[in-house]
């Protein structure tokens, strides 16, 4: 069986969506492989970051000519505001997420919609609060500490209280650095209140803003999305499931769920389970109801009921253009505004459900947690009554899909170490045995990929290609969001990938019954790998810093991903970035970013737009963090 396993090529990808291309042009369809030859070439002055339209005195652009704008500030503050705008917009939308989650757990119930599925983690997070549980009801745990959780939004004093999960080290040098995030909300706030004109131009305090902003994401709101969807949906451990767009089923209704907030997929999910339901869809001919998802939504889905993944960020018009796609519901976050019109060109209901997100040309069915049920089920029963009106002439799925184990949380990973340890000695529920691996060289080290696709490169590529040569090099891979879905995609996290691995990785993989790839969530989940760090310091006696461990987010476009990058850097993981976050503008940002910031946090950007170059300056980097550490 494994000899026949082989990954998917990623041109093999590129061919198999050809067909669904002419299926476009023959409908008179649009995508974004259109809209970017439309687009090109860019404007040189808003790639450089150089352009600034903060007041209405302008805009201006600088040039050799011109190297100031009308108030004044150079370009080095002009790229500076920039980066920090781009840095709050995305701290902004996950804790914003996150603050949805929080309302979600405050009005959860034994009897309602939403309920505890793990109430084990959050005694864990009450105890961590010093809140009282015992004898207490469930619920009643749960609503203090959503409250609590909301008020670290706008608390007025005081630091986030998820710091005290990181190391001392680390917390000392945030406190140095004068970089600990506050209320959530008011770093947001401050950081365009800093940008706005009059205020700050110096490279040196946008940055540090940047990477506080950072901070209240990472350390704060999208922390409280990971940790409060555990405890609403049940924490993620190992669990089946497939990927690619040939996970649509041409006989069954087809229903995807795009965006990012679980509270609705997990009600879609439900539903589409609902064997009334299921005969209902029997009444139409089809066989059954399949869900499947896209983006984050998808993740969510697939690593706690391994609802199959359709695609990743760029393939969202793809499963409408199979054009056996009952129903396209949306929640927040990386939704096309071209789905609208798309899906008017086959029978395809696109359905919007969020007021954060509303869309021309969809059908807008507002969700909120009193009436989840019923405008699930809802919602459910028409993507049911859609499938009569299927084009059978412009059905085609792509028969491409991988097998993949998804599901590897922080707890999920402990467990599976558990089973490889000797527990009549060994200590167990700790990482540990991971950190011997890394300290005797089975494993060279780890890196954490994430991020989105972008047209600017050729989907999915670069993640496959770097996932690939990692763990050929003995270095492990945990991935979230459409990063994760590229390696499902590709097969790397089939776990008969082992044979792509060098020969340390495959043990480990052998051992420990893993894929070299690990799924661990959402692009809010990259909490989960803040965690993951903190405790592999703790356990190994070693500083973030000092670990050889990488963040690498090649392919992103989204304002999330400045965020992230930001507070991956401040917690002391170097990161590589393979697309320009609009800074190449001023000499004064890129030295900030690439190296100034090392002496707060141990740790800074490294911006690559050769793959080849990301690639091996990836591993160099863990070579040189096993060397300094001797080991
Ligand atoms: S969905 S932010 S395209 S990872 Fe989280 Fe994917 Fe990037 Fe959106």
């Amino acid at each position: 069986m494994s000899e026949e396993f082989r990954l998917t090529y990623v041109h093999e990808m590129a061919e198999a969506v050809q067909k669904l291309q002419a299926t476009r042009d023959k409908v008179g369809a649009d995508s974004w492989e259109l809209r970017v030859k439309n687009q090109t070439p860019h404007c040189k002055f808003g790639e450089q970051g150089i352009c600034c339209r903060i007041c209405t005195m302008g805009p201006c652009r600088i040039t050799p000519k011109a190297p100031r704008g009308i108030c004044g500030c150079d370009v080095h503050g002009i790229v500076g505001r920039n980066f920090l705008r781009f840095t709050a917009g995305g701290a902004a939308t996950h804790s914003d997420h996150g603050r949805e989650i929080c309302h979600t757990l405050y009005a959860s119930s034994k009897d309602g919609a939403y309920k505890v599925k793990d109430p084990e983690k959050l005694i864990r997070i009450a105890k961590e609060w010093g809140i009282q549980t015992e004898y207490r009801d469930i619920y009643e745990v749960a609503h203090e500490v959503a409250e609590m959780a909301l008020m670290e939004y706008g608390k007025p004093f005081g630091v986030s209280r998820w710091l005290s999960r990181a190391p001392k080290h680390t917390r000392e040098l945030w406190h140095k650095a004068e970089i600990e995030p506050r209320a959530i909300d008011r770093e947001v706030s401050c950081s365009m209140h800093m940008t706005h004109m009059g205020c700050s131009s110096k490279p040196e305090a946008l940055v540090r803003q940047s990477l506080r902003a950072g901070l209240c994401d990472g350390w704060g709101g999208s922390m409280c999305g990971t940790e409060f969807s555990d405890v609403l949906f049940g924490t993620p451990k190992p669990i089946e499931t497939e990927a690619n767009l040939g996970v649509m089923n041409a006989e069954n209704v087809n229903i995807i769920v795009h965006g990012h907030d679980p509270s609705l997929s997990e009600m879609i999910c439900e539903y589409a389970e609902d064997p009334d339901l299921i005969a209902y869809a029997k009444s139409f001919g089809a066989k059954g109801i399949t869900v499947s998802g896209v983006c984050c939504t998808s993740n969510e889905v697939a690593m706690r009921r391994g609802i199959p993944m359709a695609g990743n960020f760029l393939q969202q018009e793809n499963v409408v253009l199979t054009g056996a796609c009952e129903a396209i519901v949306v929640d927040v976050q990386c939704i096309f505004p071209a789905l609208g019109p798309l899906s008017k060109c086959f029978h395809t209901k696109f359905i919007t459900t969020s007021p954060i997100a509303q869309m021309p040309d969809s059908e807008f069915v507002r969700f909120d947690v009193g009436t989840a049920a019923e405008k699930a089920k809802a919602i459910v029963k028409e993507a049911v009554e859609n499938f009569q009106n299927r084009k059978p002439e412009l059905v085609y799925i792509p028969d491409l899909k991988r097998h993949a184990t998804v599901g590897y949380s922080v707890e999920a990973i402990k467990k599976t170490l558990d089973t490889v340890t000797n527990s009549q000695v060994d200590e167990l529920n700790t990482l540990k045995p991971l950190v011997e691996c890394v300290r005797s060289g089975v494993l060279r080290g780890a890196v954490a990929m994430v991020g989105c696709n972008n047209p600017k490169v050729r989907p999915d590529r670069s993640h496959i290609e770097l996932m690939k040569k990692l763990i050929a090099n003995d270095i492990i891979v945990v991935a979230s969001g459409c990063s994760a879905q590229s390696a499902a995609r590709a097969g790397l996290m089939d776990k008969r990938a082992k044979k792509y691995c060098g020969a340390g990785l495959k043990r480990v993989c052998e051992l420990a019954d893993i894929p070299p790839v690990l799924h661990m969530g959402s692009c809010v989940d990259i909490s989960r790998m803040m965690i993951l760090v903190s405790e592999l310091a703790k356990d190994s006696g070693w500083n973030i810093g000092q670990l050889p461990v990488v963040g690498c987010a090649p392919e992103w476009m989204s304002e999330k991903a400045v965020s992230i990058g930001n507070y991956v850097v401040s917690t002391g993981i170097d990161t590589f970035l393979g697309i320009d976050p609009y800074v190449a503008g001023s000499s004064e940002m890129l030295y900030w970013l690439t190296a100034g910031v090392r002496d707060w946090v141990e740790a800074a950007f490294t911006i690559e737009t050769d793959m080849e170059k990301l690639e091996n300056g990836i591993i160099e980097h863990i070579e040189a963090k096993r060397t300094a550490l001797g080991i």
